[in-house]
C-alpha cells in the first residue's frame, strides 16, 4: 500500500512505512492485495441455504422493465438484499446488546454487594435511570415521604434492567422516553421491541430459508431489533456504566500514536466493554504499581486506548486514544506496546501475527472472544476476582518493559483535545439559567447562528482514505454553522485532527457557530464517547425537542446524521435506529442495498413516511456533508425559522 493514499494522518503514514520496512503486512496492504466481491458489495449474495450461495447478477444500469431475477428458491434481488440487510442489524444490535448485558450482569454484582471492585458512583443517575424504570425512589414512613436506601434502588434498577433482555411480556420501557409523537408512530406501525433478545432471534428466524419473504415485512423487524438496540440495549449499557463508573464530564486529553510513551511501561487498551479497562485504569495508578514499574526501568506507566474501550476511558479518565479502528496494528509496529489488552468487536486477528514480530504480549480476555494464535495468552476476567485479573495484566506489561527488542519508533504527532461530553454537560453548557433544558442551544438555533445539528460517527473503513471522509464532513458542516456531535471512531478521527478544541477548531467554523462556542466555551465538535453512546444522542436530540421551538418530534428537528466510513454491522444497527428515531442519516463507503434498487428505494424513500427518517449514500465527503445541510435548511424552512 502506498501510506499517503491509504491515510491522511501523518503519524499513521509513518507507521504503515515503517512496518513496510519491517516487512510486516497490516490492513491498508491486504486492502490492495483482496478486492471486495462485487455480487456482495450490492447486497445480492444469498448464502442462507446450502443450495446456494446464489449470487443475482449485477442491475446494469439499474433495472429496465421487470426485475427477473431469482435465487434457486425464487428469492428476488429485494428478498434476498433485505435479508442480508437485517442480519447486519441483528449482528449489530445483538453486539451492543450483549455488552449491555455485561454491563447489566457487573450492575446487578455490584448492587448485590458481590464484588469489591465495582461500586455505585453516580447516585444522581442512579435515581434518574430509576425514575426511567419505574423504580420508586422514595417511601412513605409514617405518612412522610422519605428518600429510599440506594442499595435497594439499585438492586432493583438491575433487576429491571436485566429484565430488558428476555421479559416475556410488555414492550422496552425506555421507548417511552422518546418524543411522544414517534413513540406513537411506532405503535402505530407496530414496531415496538418487546424484549431486546428475541427480536434480534425473530431476524435469524425470519432470514431462514423459506420464510420471510417480503422486504418491507422484513426492514419492520430490522427496525424492531434496531430500536431494541438504540433505546435499549445501548441506552442501557451507557446509562449502567455511568451510574458504575461516573458519567462523564468535560475533560482534556489526547489523541493519535504520540502519546505512547517511549520510556513508560504502554499499555494498549482495545475493544469495546470498559468494565476490565475501568480496574486497569485504577490498579495502573496506584502508587505500589508505579513503583513496580520504576523497579523495572520505566518512568511510569502509559495507558492508552483504541477503538470503543479507548473513548469509554477517555471520557471518564482522559486516557488518550492511541488511534482509530484502523490504527490497532500500528500501535504495535511502535515496538513500545508492551501489552495490548483486548475485550470484544472490533479487534483485529492479524494483531497476533504482528505482536509475534514484536515483545508485545496480546492478552485476550473475554470468555466469547480469543484468539488461535499460540502467543496470545488468555487471561479471563471475571467481575469476582476483577482487582486480581488487572493486577496480573499490568505486572505482565511491567515485566515485559524490559524484553523491548527492535528500535522503538513512535511518531511524535498528537493532539490535544476536550472530551467527556454528555446529555447532562450539554444541559450545563447550553441550557437555560432558569431553564433546566437545552434552551440556550435551540434559541441559537432558531436565531440561526447555529444552522442545525448533525451526529457524525462510526468506523474506519480501509476501503478508504483513513479519516479523510471524517474529516471533510465534519469540516464542511462547522464551517456551514452546523454544530457536530460525535462518538466512535468519528470522535478519534476528530481528536487526531485538533477538532475537539475550542482553540484549534475555531479556525473551520462559520461566524454563527464560532459565536456561540467562543460565548459558552465549549468545541463545535462535542465528543459523546464511545458507540453505544450513540444513545446520548437519541437522547440529546429528545431534549432539543423538549427545550421547544423547533417542533414536537425528532424528524421536526434541523438535523442530520453521518457515518462517513462506517464498516461494521453495528453501524447499519445504528444507521437504522436513528432513521427509524425521525434523523435523515447519510453512510459513505457504500450500502449494500444497490443491487436491490426497490429495497434501496423503500430506505432512501418510503421510510420517511413511516418514521420522518431515511437512509442515503453518498461517497463524496464535500456533497455528503452538503446534503446533510440542505435536509437541515429543509427542515428550518417548514419550521419557519
Ligand atoms: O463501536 S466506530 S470501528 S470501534 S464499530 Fe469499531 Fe466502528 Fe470504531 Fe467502536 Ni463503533
Amino acid at each position: 500500500a502506498d501510506p499517503v493514499a491509504a491515510s491522511m494522518d501523518v503519524a499513521t503514514q509513518q507507521m504503515i512505512a515503517r512496518a513496510q520496512e519491517l516487512g510486516i503486512d497490516t490492513v491498508f496492504d491486504r486492502a490492495v492485495q483482496m478486492k471486495p466481491c462485487n455480487i456482495g458489495t450490492q447486497g445480492i449474495c444469498c448464502k442462507n441455504c446450502s443450495m446456494g450461495p446464489c449470487r443475482l447478477p449485477l442491475p446494469k444500469g439499474g433495472i429496465e422493465g421487470e426485475d427477473t431475477r431469482k435465487g434457486l428458491c425464487g428469492a428476488t434481488a429485494n428478498t434476498i438484499a433485505a435479508r442480508n440487510f437485517i442480519r447486519m442489524i441483528a449482528g449489530g444490535a445483538s453486539a451492543h446488546s450483549d455488552h449491555g448485558r455485561s454491563v447489566a450482569e457487573v450492575f446487578m454484582s455490584a448492587a448485590r454487594k458481590e464484588t469489591d471492585a465495582y461500586k455505585i458512583k453516580d447516585t444522581t443517575k442512579l435515581v434518574a435511570v430509576a425514575k426511567e424504570l419505574g423504580v420508586s425512589t422514595t417511601v412513605e414512613v409514617d405518612g412522610e415521604t422519605r428518600d429510599r436506601d440506594l442499595d435497594e434502588v439499585a438492586l432493583e434498577v438491575a433487576k429491571i434492567a436485566m429484565n430488558e433482555w428476555g421479559k416475556p411480556e410488555g414492550e422496552l420501557l425506555y421507548l417511552k422516553r422518546a418524543p411522544q409523537p414517534l413513540y406513537e408512530k411506532w405503535s402505530k406501525t407496530g414496531v415496538k421491541p418487546r424484549n431486546i433478545d428475541r427480536e434480534i432471534v425473530e431476524i435469524m428466524h425470519r432470514t431462514h430459508m423459506g420464510v420471510d419473504q417480503d422486504y418491507k415485512n422484513l426492514i419492520k423487524q430490522g427496525t424492531r431489533a434496531a430500536l431494541a438496540d438504540g433505546w435499549g440495549g445501548s441506552m442501557l449499557a451507557t446509562d449502567l456504566q455511568d451510574i458504575l463508573f461516573g458519567t462523564p464530564y468535560p475533560l482534556q486529553s489526547e489523541a493519535n500514536l504520540g502519546v505512547m510513551k517511549e520510556d513508560h511501561v504502554n499499555i494498549v487498551i482495545h475493544g469495546h466493554e470498559p468494565v476490565l479497562s475501568e480496574i486497569i485504569v485504577a490498579v495502573s495508578q496506584r502508587k505500589d504499581i508505579l513503583e513496580y514499574a520504576k523497579s523495572k526501568g520505566a518512568k511510569g506507566i502509559q495507558l492508552s486506548g483504541i477503538c470503543c474501550t479507548a473513548n469509554e476511558i477517555l471520557q471518564r479518565h482522559g486516557v488518550p486514544p492511541a488511534g482509530t479502528f484502523l490504527q490497532q496494528e500500528l500501535a504495535i509496529i511502535t515496538g513500545a506496546c508492551d501489552a495490548m489488552v483486548v475485550d470484544i468487536q472490533c479487534i483485529f486477528q492479524n494483531l497476533a501475527n504482528v505482536a509475534k514480530c514484536f515483545h508485545t504480549k496480546l492478552i485476550t480476555t473475554h470468555p466469547i472472544a480469543k484468539m488461535e494464535q499460540d502467543n496470545v495468552l488468555h487471561i479471563e476476567f471475571d467481575e469476582h476476582h476483577a482487582l486480581e485479573d488487572a493486577e496480573r495484566i499490568v505486572k505482565l506489561a511491567i515485566d515485559n518493559f524490559q524484553n523491548r527488542g527492535q528500535e522503538v519508533m513512535i511518531p511524535r504527532q498528537k493532539a490535544t483535545q476536550i472530551a467527556g461530553f454528555g446529555v447532562e454537560s450539554i444541559q450545563y453548557h447550553l441550557g437555560g439559567t432558569f431553564r433546566g433544558t437545552y434552551y440556550t442551544l435551540n434559541d441559537n438555533i432558531i436565531n440561526g447562528r447555529i444552522r442545525g445539528i448533525a451526529g457524525v460517527v462510526g468506523c474506519n473503513n480501509a476501503r478508504t482514505r483513513h479519516n479523510e471522509a471524517h474529516i471533510q464532513v465534519v469540516k464542511e458542516l462547522i464551517k456551514n454553522d452546523v454544530i457536530v456531535l460525535t462518538t466512535g471512531c468519528n470522535g478519534i478521527a476528530c481528536a487526531m485532527e485538533g477538532l475537539l478544541t475550542p482553540e484549534s477548531a475555531m479556525v473551520y467554523c462559520g461566524p454563527g457557530l464560532r459565536e456561540v462556542c467562543e460565548t459558552v466555551g465549549i468545541p463545535p465538535v462535542l465528543h459523546l464517547g464511545s458507540c453505544v453512546d450513540n444513545s446520548r444522542i437519541l437522547l440529546a436530540a429528545t431534549e432539543v425537542v423538549k427545550a421547544g421551538g423547533l417542533g414536537k418530534d425528532i424528524c421536526d428537528l434541523p438535523a442530520a446524521g453521518s457515518a462517513p466510513e462506517w464498516m461494521s454491522e453495528k453501524a447499519i444497527s445504528i444507521g437504522h435506529y436513528f432513521v427509524a428515531s425521525g434523523v435523515y442519516t447519510v453512510f459513505g463507503v457504500t450500502l449494500p442495498t444497490s443491487g436491490a434498487p426497490v429495497f434501496h428505494n423503500y430506505l432512501a424513500n418510503e421510510l420517511e413516511k413511516l418514521y420522518g427518517g431515511k437512509w442515503d449514500l453518498e461517497t463524496d465527503p464535500i456533497k455528503h456533508a452538503q446534503l446533510m445541510i440542505a435536509h437541515i435548511d429543509k427542515k428550518r424552512k417548514e419550521l419557519g425559522i
